[in-house]
C-alpha cells in the first residue's frame, strides 16, 4: 500500500493510496479449503501527530488492516481481524531510512464456504472512509459449485467493481471536517475507469459480479433504455450466496458493501447504459454488437443454493431477540465533527453520565473498543430487528455484521418470500424510516469483531459495536 499516481480513463491522473498501484486492487481468487496468504507492506508516510477529540473522529489515515467483507472466516489472530493495526513507519523510522513495515494475513477458507463474490478493504477505525474513497478496495472470488452450472460456466465471468472516489485537484482531501462528505461530489468508476464500454453479442449471456465498493452512496442500478427485450437481468446471488433459483428483475439495489451476481443477456444490437439513480453519469456503457448467437445462450432454471435457509422455529429460546436502533444527533459536539451517529437498543454502549444530557454524551451509543456490546454464542440462532429513526432522507445506514451471514426475512415489516442471505442490509432514512429483521446462526469461529454502519463516515465517527463470538 502506497501513494501512487493512477490513470483513471475518462477522468485523469490522480494521486492516491492504492493496493499494488491499481484501482480496484487485484482480484483474488480462492476456493473453499484454501488458505489465503497475504503480505502487506505499509509504504505510506508516517501518520500525522496525534489528534484531539477521542477515537471516534478520523485519525491514523496511513495505518490500515484487512477485512474480507462477507466471508465466513475467523475474525481472530492473523485472519479477518479488523482490530489489528498495520502502522506505517514513524517519522524517526523514515528519517533513519528504516525499511517499510510488513504485516501478514493468513485466512483459512473453510470447506463448504459458499462460492461467490466477496470483496476486501481496509477496516481500521478512524481511517476507513478516507482510504476507501481513495480507491482501496478489491474483489475476492470464491470459486465453486455455482461456476459448474453449465449455463453459468458458458457465460463470460465479468467483474463489475464500482468504486466511489472523493477527489479535489486529483487527490483525496484529508478528512478534517464533518462537511467533507457532502462538499465533494463522488466520482464513480467501474473497474478503474469512468464509464468504460463493455461489449456483448446478441443472444450472449454474461455473468456480471456487481460489487458496490462504495463508502457513502447506495446504488439503485438499472439498464437504460428499458424497452422490452433490451438487456434482461437475472439475479443469481446476493452478497456471495447463490440463490436456490434465478430471479428476473429490472433494478438492483446495492447498499455500500453489497454484491449481486447477475446473468445478463444481450438483445438486439444497440447501446445501453448501466445507470444508478441520482448519479448523473452512466457507470458503464454496454454495446450489443456482432453476429447473433443462434440459438441464444440459455439461462439456468435451478441453482445450487449457497446456504440452507433458517426459520423462526430455529430461534434458540427466549432472549434471542435483539432490537437495535440507528439514531443520529446532529450538532451536539464541539469541534469539526459535531454529529453523533449512535447505535442504541440491545447492548448499546452506556452513557458516561447516565443522569446527564444523553444527546451530548460522548459515550452513549458510540463505539467503545473496551466494551462488548453483543456476546453471541456459537450454535445459537437469533433474530435481530434493526430500525432507524433517521429523518434525513440522504442518510442510509447499511447494517453490516462481520463473520456470519444473516438471512433477511422482513423489510419494513413485510415478509420477503423467499428470505435472502445478506452480509450488509440497507436501512433507508426518510419518512417513514426503515426497519429490517433477520435471522442469524453464529457458527464455527470465536473471537472479537464488530457490527457497524457501512456508511463509512458514520463508522469512523463511532456508529459501530463490538461483538464477541464465544463457545456455548
Ligand atoms: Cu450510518
Amino acid at each position: 500500500m502506497r501513494f501512487t499516481d493512477v490513470m483513471i480513463p475518462g477522468y485523469g491522473v490522480i494521486s492516491t493510496r492504492t493496493y499494488d498501484g491499481t484501482i480496484p486492487g487485484p482480484t483474488l481468487r480462492v476456493r473453499a479449503g484454501d488458505v489465503l496468504h497475504l503480505s502487506h507492506v505499509n509504504g505510506l508516510p508516517p501518520n500525522p501527530p496525534s489528534h484531539t477529540g477521542g477515537h471516534n473522529v478520523p485519525h491514523r489515515p496511513n495505518s490500515f488492516n484487512l477485512h474480507t467483507h462477507g466471508m465466513h472466516v475467523s475474525p481472530a489472530g492473523h485472519a479477518d481481524n479488523v482490530l489489528r493495526e498495520f502502522a506505517p513507519r514513524t517519522a524517526d523510522d523514515a528519517a533513519a531510512q528504516r525499511s517499510e513495515p510488513r504485516y501478514v494475513t493468513s485466512i483459512h477458507v473453510p470447506s463448504g464456504h459458499p462460492a461467490g463474490t466477496y470483496w476486501y478493504h481496509p477496516h481500521l477505525h478512524g481511517s476507513i472512509a478516507e482510504q476507501i474513497v481513495g480507491g482501496m478496495a478489491g474483489v475476492i472470488i470464491v470459486e465453486g459449485d455455482v461456476d459448474e452450472v453449465p449455463e453459468i460456466e458458458a457465460a463470460a465471468d465479468v467483474v463489475v467493481c464500482v468504486n466511489e472516489l472523493k477527489l479535489k485537484n486529483g487527490k483525496v482531501p484529508a478528512f478534517t471536517t464533518g462537511s467533507w462528505v457532502t462538499g465533494i461530489p463522488s466520482v464513480f468508476t467501474v473497474n478503474g475507469s469512468v464509464n468504460p464500454t463493455l461489449r456483448m453479442r446478441p443472444g450472449e449471456v454474461q455473468r456480471w459480479r456487481l460489487v458496490a465498493a462504495t463508502a457513502f452512496t447506495s446504488l439503485r442500478l438499472r439498464i437504460t433504455p428499458e424497452r422490452a427485450g433490451g438487456l434482461p437481468l437475472t439475479q443469481i446471488a446476493q452478497d456471495g450466496v447463490t440463490f436456490a433459483a434465478p430471479v428476473p428483475l429490472d433494478t438492483v439495489e446495492l447498499a455500500m458493501g453489497n454484491r449481486a451476481d447477475l446473468l445478463v443477456r444481450g438483445g438486439a444490437p444497440g447501446v445501453h447504459e448501466l445507470r444508478a439513480d441520482g448519479v448523473p453519469e452512466p457507470l458503464m456503457t454496454i454495446q450489443v454488437t456482432g453476429p447473433a448467437l443462434k440459438p441464444p445462450m440459455p439461462l439456468p432454471v435451478s441453482l445450487p443454493a449457497g446456504l440452507p435457509a433458517l426459520e423462526e422455529k430455529d430461534i434458540t429460546g427466549p432472549g434471542a431477540d435483539r432490537e437495535v436502533l440507528f439514531h443520529s444527533d446532529p450538532g451536539v459536539f464541539p469541534g469539526a465533527f459535531p454529529n453523533a451517529f449512535r447505535i442504541l437498543g440491545t447492548g448499546a454502549t452506556p452513557a458516561a453520565d447516565p443522569g446527564g444530557d444523553l444527546t451530548r454524551d460522548p459515550s452513549y451509543g458510540l463505539f467503545d473498543p473496551g466494551h462488548t456490546n453483543h456476546t453471541l454464542r456459537l450454535g445459537t440462532v437469533e433474530r435481530w430487528t434493526i430500525r432507524t429513526d433517521e429523518t434525513i432522507p440522504a442518510h442510509a445506514h447499511p447494517f453490516h455484521l462481520h463473520t456470519n451471514q444473516v438471512l433477511l426475512t422482513h423489510r419494513n415489516g413485510r415478509r420477503l418470500e423467499p428470505p435472502v442471505w445478506h452480509d450488509t442490509v440497507n436501512l433507508p432514512g426518510g419518512a417513514p424510516a426503515g426497519s429490517v429483521t433477520f435471522l442469524v446462526k453464529y457458527e464455527d469461529f470465536t473471537g472479537h469483531t464488530i457490527a457497524h454502519c457501512h456508511q463509512l463516515h458514520h463508522e469512523d465517527l463511532g456508529m459501530m459495536q463490538t461483538v464477541h463470538y464465544v463457545t456455548p
